[in-house]
């Protein structure tokens, strides 16, 4: 079958012909997996029980197919991006309308899922900003009613992206790094999920052609370094992820680092609370999918993020501009 790959970064050396979900290699990477997305690049969702439903409720995002228009309203999206915090992701939401000189720039950007008011979803243009909250149940929750919105929406081979921060390992603080896999707890590239009262090991791997393209349009000219490197997601902020300075401790220093020195072994560049179950679903959905994190102090340096709100607020962008900048490429190669 023919190769249905975008072409952002056109001809540059050295990076993966072909996505994962390519329908021309679906079937050597993915032996006896029905290939999830139609003819036209629109997602088919792998559950038959969805037909029984006259009304799908996206309960999260306070949306459903009765009473929306859903292919008007988002059939047009090409890229999913998400982030943390509702503030982070409106943020990101006008930097969008200004670096793709959307009509809209500058004005008031409305929140589409105000009747939920768990998440805050905002979309400019071909972009479709949410904020996701903390840790794997939160993010899941909105990623699966987010995979189902785009496929009623019948958008077409959207691009997924997560917009992050997150404790870097033997890195400056204030870097950016690119994730190619995710790990647990466990240090496991797989994320762990109970179904049925038995736990699913689905790989956490992420699209490597899509990675290498994102990192790619890095600059010498940036103020910060970008890394591609594995990226551990732990379930807990403090002795999840090694710290010492949580209310509980029972390990030594000398404990967490050399936990620490295994991640790194393993080449794990970042821990975060996200990445083995976004790349894990959206892998299972076919959907390209990107993490771009910065990090906001060096693990192997101390446990406490104690930046300024400026600089943090500052570092914030830095993912935003690197996803921003693939984003912009692929908008200027459609003009051209
Ligand atoms: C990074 O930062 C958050 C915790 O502070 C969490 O969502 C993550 O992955
Ligand atoms: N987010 C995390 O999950 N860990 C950090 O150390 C910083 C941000």
């Amino acid at each position: 079958m023919k190769c249905d790959c975008d072409r952002i970064t056109v001809n540059k050396g050295g990076i993966k012909e072909h996505y994962d979900n390519c329908r021309s290699t679906w079937n050597e990477l993915h032996p006896g997996k029905p290939f999830p997305k139609n003819a036209d690049g629109t997602i088919k969702l792998l559950n038959n029980h969805l037909q029984e439903l006259d009304v799908d409720v996206l309960y999260h995002l306070g949306l459903d197919t009765h009473n929306y228009d859903l292919p008007a309203m988002f059939g047009d999206v090409k890229f999913v991006c998400m982030g943390g915090t509702k503030h982070r992701m409106r943020e990101f939401a006008h930097y969008m309308t200004e670096l793709l000189d959307l009509p809209n720039k500058g004005d008031k950007i409305v929140n589409l899922t105000k009747h939920s008011q768990r998440y805050a979803m905002y979309k400019v243009g071909p972009v479709l900003s949410i904020s996701h909250g903390i840790g794997i149940p939160s993010m899941t929750t909105l990623l699966q009613e987010v995979i189902k919105l785009m496929a009623y929406a019948k958008a077409k081979d959207p691009i997924f992206f997560r917009v992050g921060t997150c404790g870097g390992l033997n890195i400056p603080a204030g870097s950016v790094v690119v994730s190619a896999f995710g790990v647990n707890g466990n240090l496991e590239k797989t994320y762990d999920v109970p179904v049925l009262g038995k736990t699913r090991r689905l790989p956490a791997i992420l699209d490597r052609r899509l990675y290498e393209e994102v990192h790619s349009l890095s600059s010498d000219a940036d103020q910060f370094g970008t890394y591609i490197g594995g990226t551990m997601a732990a379930d807990d902020f403090y002795r999840g992820q090694a710290r010492l300075d949580g209310p509980f401790c029972d390990y030594s220093e000398s404990d967490k680092m050399s936990f620490l020195k295994s991640l790194t072994n393993l080449g794990v560049r970042n821990i975060e609370m996200e990445a083995t179950a976004f790349s894990a679903f959206t892998r299972e959905a076919g959907i390209r999918a990107s993490i771009v994190c910065v990090t906001f102090l060096d693990r192997l340096q101390g446990d406490q993020v104690t930046h300024s709100k400026t600089v943090l607020t500052e570092w914030q962008k830095r993912p935003m501009i690197v996803v921003g900048r693939y984003i912009a490429k692929y908008c200027e190669n459609l003009k051209a």
